[in-house]
């Protein structure tokens, strides 16, 4: 008893907040045992761009709270300022570890040695950092970017007899490109590409960002309705930029899902509510839901245990068919 008060006591002025807002310990069974040892993370997110990221936030929020880890928690808006500046607040602060989904893939060496300096575990979540020195972050969770894209231009070459809308034998492709320098955009890029060499009747005739965002997607699509002839397949980097684009169709007079064929990633409700409707023709799915797998991570790290320096998420694809399916009993 009394040495149970005594190790309660240090926990609580370890982090003082931790306790209070969980109430009482409910027996959350296994893990590091009741509350003792609570952990403190700093989470960077990238902003709420798409329907992902408030899945993928909510998840980690929820997570933290079930396992009384006090989240830390900032949305750095779309730029990577702000997310460095957000670190290096936590760092200040000596969370415990710090997790963040990197804006662009590039500029992390910095911010990523003063975390290392101050001993403080840094897990990337989501996406990827190009630091050549890997010895800056303990792990990395999230999706295999490339096999995404890979899926995505795989189910064009499957279907391109179908695919070509505007039956002059050569599929005309715009691409609308996540964030730029963002690990999905590049590597969804890559992938796609990749696949679609196979088949020479494929072509990408116009490339351009809408920054992961519905209005984004609608804008661009507008300018390449304009600028484009004959646009038979339109691959979007993700849900919601597709999603614009089918405004934009629309607007144009034109059906979306038969008159242009249209690819997306992510498999969000809306994005599946329009596959299921026609609107979309197929979708690759990203899992957002990484509250979990990151949670059971930081308790490893925080507890100096050994974790695989790269942990992938299991996705799969969705058909219209399967879409419908899917639907009434999906999560986000
Ligand atoms: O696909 C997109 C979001 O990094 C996997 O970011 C994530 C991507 C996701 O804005 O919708």
């Amino acid at each position: 008893m009394l040495k149970k008060t005594a190790i309660a006591a240090t926990a609580i002025s370890l982090s003082a907040l931790s306790l209070s807002a969980c109430g009482s310990d409910s027996d959350s069974g296994s893990g590091s045992g009741s509350g003792d040892d609570s952990i403190t993370m700093g989470f960077a997110q990238v902003g709420a761009e798409s329907g992902w990221r408030t899945a993928n936030t909510k998840s980690i929020q929820d997570t933290a709270e079930q396992e009384g880890i006090e989240l830390k928690f900032t949305d750095a808006q779309g730029k990577q300022e702000n997310q460095i500046q957000a670190i290096r607040s936590y760092i200040q602060q000596k969370v415990d570890v710090i997790a963040f989904s990197p804006v662009v893939e590039t500029g992390w060496d910095a911010v990523l040695q003063e975390a290392k300096a101050a001993n403080i575990p840094v897990i990337l979540t989501d996406r990827a950092v190009d630091s050549e020195d890997t010895s800056l972050y303990e792990t990395f969770l999230g999706s295999d970017f490339v096999l995404e894209g890979e899926k995505a231009g795989q189910w064009l070459v499957d279907n391109a007899a179908d695919a070509d809308t505007n039956g002059d034998g050569a599929i005309n492709v715009v691409q609308l490109e996540g964030t730029t320098g963002a690990a999905p955009a590049l590597d969804r890029a890559e992938g796609f590409a990749t696949v679609i060499e196979t088949e020479p009747t494929i072509e990408v005739v116009a490339t351009q960002t809408g920054d992961f965002t519905r209005d984004g997607g609608k804008q661009v699509m507008e300018s390449f309705l304009q600028s484009e002839d004959g646009i038979d397949v339109v691959y979007a980097h993700n849900d919601d930029m597709g999603l614009g684009a089918i405004e934009a169709i629309e607007a144009a007079g034109m059906t979306p899902g038969e008159d242009v064929k249209i690819i997306t990633v992510d498999a969000v409700k809306d994005g599946m509510t329009a596959l299921s409707e026609g609107k979309i023709n197929f979708i690759v799915e990203c899992n957002p839901l990484l509250g979990p797998q990151l949670m059971d991570l930081a308790k490893q790290v925080v507890a100096g245990e050994e974790v695989e320096p790269r942990v992938v998420t299991e996705e799969t694809t969705f058909t219209q068919e399967q879409a419908k399916e899917a639907l009434p009993t999906r999560e986000y």
